[in-house]
């Protein structure tokens, strides 16, 4: 059991933020980062077929050789697209359901846990302003009937993530404001919503640089955002969300599924196939 210790459950709940190095096995992202190499190889070996890419960068470590491809071709969207997001894969299943992370969400709602829809794969590019993601509260991103839900959000990096790379600020104690209301078009690229400086409460910004293996907690209605990416590589990261299956979820035209439950075994998503089976009959699109 990976649960966490009194001191850590009582510091998520007093702050709002709790960082834990050391919690996950680098292996446990094998499977998923060997989804994304092999994403980016098959792109680059399509458009070089197209003439349309000089060089394959297959030397280029993963933390490179995505952002290598995208340096150049003319139009990097299509990639893009497909490395980040709700991505539904063998890779994001094992981690989504991993005993480590579910120990964790136990620690804080305790043995029925709901996997929230709300989740992304992020490759942060070098010098990006479209990841530069304002401060905001999660909960600023869902509907708000579930602002008395108790989400437990993780969010783990795939390579170390540092100030350079972006990793990401959060005040400590902001989770104790309600929700509050998220203007658009913010972040540099204005493709967010989210708070304006002079709209942040005082407490202290602290700022979450993580090595791999370790997570970032906090809550949905902590403030928070992730610094631009002044790196020459780049930074991939997941964030997950968990939540108690009887709350709302504030994401009710997309469903989650549930990973663990002492009540009724029979209601767990035990594979892939299952959780996409759900998603199918939910009639919500596929990358929702
Ligand atoms: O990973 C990032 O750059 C931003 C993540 C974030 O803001 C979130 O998970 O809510």
């Amino acid at each position: 059991m990976a649960r966490l210790n009194s001191e850590q459950v009582e510091f998520l709940r007093r702050e709002g933020y709790l960082m834990v190095p050391d919690v996950l096995s680098p292996s446990l992202f094998d499977t998923l980062k060997a989804e994304f190499d092999e994403t980016v190889d098959r792109y680059a070996r399509d458009t070089q077929a197209r003439g349309l890419l000089d060089e394959l960068f297959e030397a280029e470590p993963f933390e490179r050789r995505l952002a290598c491809v995208c340096e150049a071709v003319e139009d990097q969207s299509d990639l893009l697209r497909l490395v980040n997001g709700k991505l539904r894969t063998p890779g994001m299943f094992a981690v989504m359901i991993c005993p480590a992370i579910l120990d964790i969400v136990e620690s804080f709602i305790g043995p029925e846990v709901f996997v929230h829809p709300q989740f992304n794969a992020r490759a942060k590019m070098p010098n990006q302003d479209a990841t530069v993601v304002p401060w905001h509260q999660d909960l600023g991103y869902l509907e708000p009937d579930a602002e008395e839900t108790f989400m437990v959000n993780f969010w783990i990096p795939l390579v170390d993530a540092n100030r350079d790379n972006g990793c990401l600020e959060v005040i400590a104690g902001s989770h104790r404001m309600p929700l509050v209301h998220h203007e658009t078009g913010l972040g540099p690229a204005g493709n967010f919503k989210g708070l304006t400086e002079d709209r942040l409460p005082p407490g202290e910004r602290v700022l979450c640089p993580l090595e791999v293996g370790g997570v970032l907690l906090i809550q949905h209605k902590t403030l928070h955002r992730s610094l631009p990416n002044t790196s020459d590589h780049i930074r991939w990261s997941l964030d997950l969300r968990y939540s108690d299956p009887a709350m709302p979820s504030g994401r009710d035209s997309v469903p989650g599924f549930i990973a663990r439950s002492e009540r009724d075994a029979a209601c767990v998503t035990r594979s892939l196939e299952d959780w996409q089976r759900i998603m199918e009959e939910s009639g919500a699109p596929k990358g929702a």
